[in-house]
């Protein structure tokens, strides 16, 4: 079943991680896959470039169907492998309203880390400033805060959606993992940090974890402040 599907991926990106913690949470152990290196821009390979013009991943194959947008790969997944392993979409369409709503509008938070993480590569060396990247990180910093009251407004020992891991959990809990290794107070956003704990032991997001993460523990200090 999972054998005809290929997945090229890098360590650490949220997108891939996303479509990875999918994949175990369906039972679809066994994929194939390839783990790129972003140092050697891996990514820009003729191999993936022929499924992902971007050169970007998760490149994801299945048969003769293609695709290559993270929540995209992690719907037709549950899609087709709807009855095996956990559900992470209910059938009911009210029930999933808020799960394709929080998965859609995280794609705020990732633009906002990539606004920061990418500064020097996307900003001409004349142009950068303390200040301008300070910018940035005020931009995240209220992306965060209205996450917080998300969190809060669930309660601790709740899900992004709910009392059950879904396919928002999937998608959002790589964002919040990335944003506090890099640094963000788990203080200042004490909802999201009890999300982060209560979800960050699951089986599939252990199973999941970044392998240089697991190397190096060292979280960095880049959204120190935010
Ligand atoms: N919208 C895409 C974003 C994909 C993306 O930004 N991938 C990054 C890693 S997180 C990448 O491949 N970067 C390498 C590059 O752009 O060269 C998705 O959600 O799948």
């Amino acid at each position: 079943m999972a054998n005809n599907i290929m997945l090229y991926w890098g360590s650490g990106s949220p997108a891939c991680w996303r479509v990875q913690v999918v994949l175990e949470e369906k039972r679809l152990q066994g994929y194939q896959n390839k783990l790129l290196s972003f140092d050697k821009e891996e990514p820009k390979s003729p191999e993936v470039l022929a499924i992902n013009p971007r050169g970007q991943v998760p490149a994801f194959k299945h048969g003769d169907i293609i695709l290559n947008e993270s929540i995209g790969i992690c719907l037709y997944l549950e899609d087709l492998f709807k009855s095996e392993g956990v559900q992470l979409m209910p059938d009911d369409p009210r029930e999933k309203a808020l799960i394709l709503q929080r998965s859609l509008e995280s794609n705020n938070i990732f633009q906002k880390i990539g606004d920061i993480t990418c500064y020097n590569k996307m900003v001409p060396e004349n142009e950068r400033s303390e200040a301008g990247l300070q910018r940035l990180k005020d931009a995240l910093s209220l992306e965060l805060k209205l996450w917080e009251g998300y969190a809060a407004k669930m309660g601790t020992e709740s899900y992004v959606a709910g009392k059950n891991f879904t396919m928002a959990d999937a998608v959002i809990f790589p964002l919040v993992a990335l944003v506090f290794r890099f640094g963000a107070s788990q203080a200042k956003y004490p909802y999201l940090a009890a999300y982060y704990n209560l979800v960050k032991n699951r089986p599939s997001i252990q199973a999941t974890w970044p392998p240089h993460w697991k190397t190096n523990p060292n979280t960095g200090d880049l959204l120190k402040n935010v």
